[in-house]
């Protein structure tokens, strides 16, 4: 018997144009169209991929729907459900270093961090979410009916799946998103259609074949990889689906409401963000690690980045130059080179979109402490970069730059910070650096963002609700909160 590697399966999975996952079958794209997912690393193509686009999801929310009505799913109990979706997260930890691999090569971000984040996140919340399955519940309300006085009545709640879910997702964190979005719509009950990133959709169609391996009865789960505006807008306007979930950029989040306005799907959203990160005069020395770690994690292109600096200005040039140096001794190169800490941005209209932002951050009078270019000429790399002298009405701090660039901004005394910080349309997330407790959670319950931390950041968990204020979405994902973005409820009254 020859034991395949995981080298061996990711050239084999490579090789071949990958087909999509359409009612527990593997098929090419209605139009036998492909598309080329490129290396970020060389702009050479990677892998070649169906096309998806309408006619192609209009048949994968058949077969969702099909499997939502009269399969076995509907039929499952609860416990059976939970069994199946723990062992997807058990073939992900079986599979890790394959599905690092993949995203490494898809995605441009270094294998390690990929090994040691991306992949025992994406299981550990198919792990969470399977523990759910057995404990969505009801209530029983005790009512008394102002106009049938001395009328007896019983009243409870029943948690639903909303049913036929379509999910679209972005290229940061390919494999993550999709566990955020396929585990709570199993738990709950759904079935749905799924549709990558155009840049990285390689980890959704493993990770699609994964949970056929675990026994997800087909239709169900379907991976349908194509373009935003034609596969992804199809899904999001289609009036069988009863929900769309999207994690993307705030512009293509208003067209996701305005399609879904036509049968008034539910919409959950996450979206950008412009998240402050804060270091008081008292903080600790780890603020200035804290800090760099905040915006040049993932090459910057976390909706959560901590792409706003402000530091005391009795810390100003300490933190900054500390940043400058962390910043500088960053090493950058393919992500499957393992001396790599940074590797490149996702494609080449990320390259543009952010190199852009550092041109006009120049044009308006920025100033560049460190890095602001694009590194090398091959393949999509940024310069991890510190931005200084900057003022609040500037693009590069009210707009998401997606990139390692970070705008640094002294200031002076706490009600300025708390105004400053919720000077943006955003509100997903948000770092307070400080040793004076009482004033981090004075500081924390003043900003308007979903996720405030404390002397850390990144840090994330299943069972930690995640979603955005403002203009950074609608919704919870992750937590028992997300089971609310998935289910509907339903008050049964009867006349004793
Ligand atoms: O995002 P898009 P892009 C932000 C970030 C980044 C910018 C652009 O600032 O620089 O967005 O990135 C699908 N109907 N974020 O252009 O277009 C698309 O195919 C339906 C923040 O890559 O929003 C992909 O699957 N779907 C963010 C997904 O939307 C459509 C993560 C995201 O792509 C569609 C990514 C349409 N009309 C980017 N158009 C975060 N919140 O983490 C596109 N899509």
């Amino acid at each position: 018997m020859s034991i395949t590697t995981a080298d061996e399966r990711v050239s084999g999975f490579v090789s071949s144009p990958r087909q999509m996952f359409i009612g527990g079958q593997w098929t090419e794209a209605a139009s036998g169209k492909t598309f080329a997912t490129p290396d970020p690393a060389t702009g050479e193509t990677l892998a070649n991929v169906a096309e998806g686009d309408a006619e192609d999801i209009d048949r994968a929310i058949r077969a969702a729907r099909a499997a939502f009505d009269d399969g076995p799913w509907s039929r499952m109990t609860p416990s059976d459900r939970g069994r199946l979706i723990w062992r997807i997260g058990d073939l992900i930890l079986e599979h890790a270093d394959e599905l690092a691999q993949l995203e490494s090569m898809d995605n441009g971000k270094p294998y390690t961090v990929a090994r040691a984040a991306d992949i025992p996140l994406a299981a550990d919340l198919f792990h969470y979410m399977a523990g759910w399955a057995t404990k969505i519940e009801g209530n029983t309300i005790n009512i008394s009916v102002p106009i049938a006085p001395g009328a007896n009545f019983h009243s409870y709640t029943l948690r639903e799946p909303v049913g036929v879910v379509g999910q679209i997702i972005p290229w940061n964190f390919p494999l993550l998103m999709a566990a955020w979005k396929i585990g709570p719509a199993l738990t709950t009950g759904n079935t749905l259609i799924l549709k990558p990133a155009e840049q990285t959709p390689l980890t959704a169609l493993r990770l699609a074949e994964l949970i056929q391996e675990a026994g997800v009865p087909d239709g169900v789960v379907n991976v349908v990889p194509g373009y935003g505006e034609t596969a992804g807008a199809r899904l999001a306007a289609h009036p069988d689906v009863d929900k769309v979930a999207f994690t993307g950029s705030t512009e293509v989040g208003r067209l996701i409401v305005q399609a879904a306005a036509g049968n008034l799907k539910k919409v959950s959203l996450e979206l950008g963000g412009k998240s402050p990160n804060i270091v008081f005069d008292d903080a600790d020395s780890s603020a200035v690690e804290g800090a760099a770690n905040a915006i040049f994690f993932n090459h910057g292109q976390c909706c959560v980045a901590g792409s706003r600096l402000f530091v005391h200005q009795s810390r100003f040039d300490e933190v900054i130059e500390g940043v400058a140096d962390i910043a500088k001794s960053i090493k950058l190169g393919p992500g499957m080179d393992s001396a790599t800490q940074m590797g490149p941005l996702v494609s080449e209209e990320q390259l543009s979109r952010v190199t852009g932002y550092l041109d006009a951050g120049r044009d308006e009078g920025a100033t560049t402490v460190v890095g602001g270019g694009r590194y090398g000429d091959r393949g999509y790399f940024v310069e991890p970069t510190v931005l200084t002298g900057t003022r609040s009405d500037m693009k590069v701090v009210r707009e998401e730059i997606f990139g390692p660039v970070v705008v640094a901004q002294p200031f002076s005394d706490l009600d300025e910070i708390a105004a400053q910080a919720n000077d943006t349309d955003y509100g997903l997330g948000a770092g307070i650096w400080t040793k004076d407790i009482s004033k981090a959670h004075a500081l924390a319950k003043k900003i308007r963002a979903g996720t405030v931390w404390i002397n850390c950041y990144n840090v994330f968990d299943s069972a930690l609700p995640f979603g955005g204020y403002k203009q950074s979405g609608w919704g919870r994902e992750m937590g028992h909160e997300v089971l609310n973005n998935y289910t509907e409820v339903k008050a049964v009254t009867a006349q004793l």
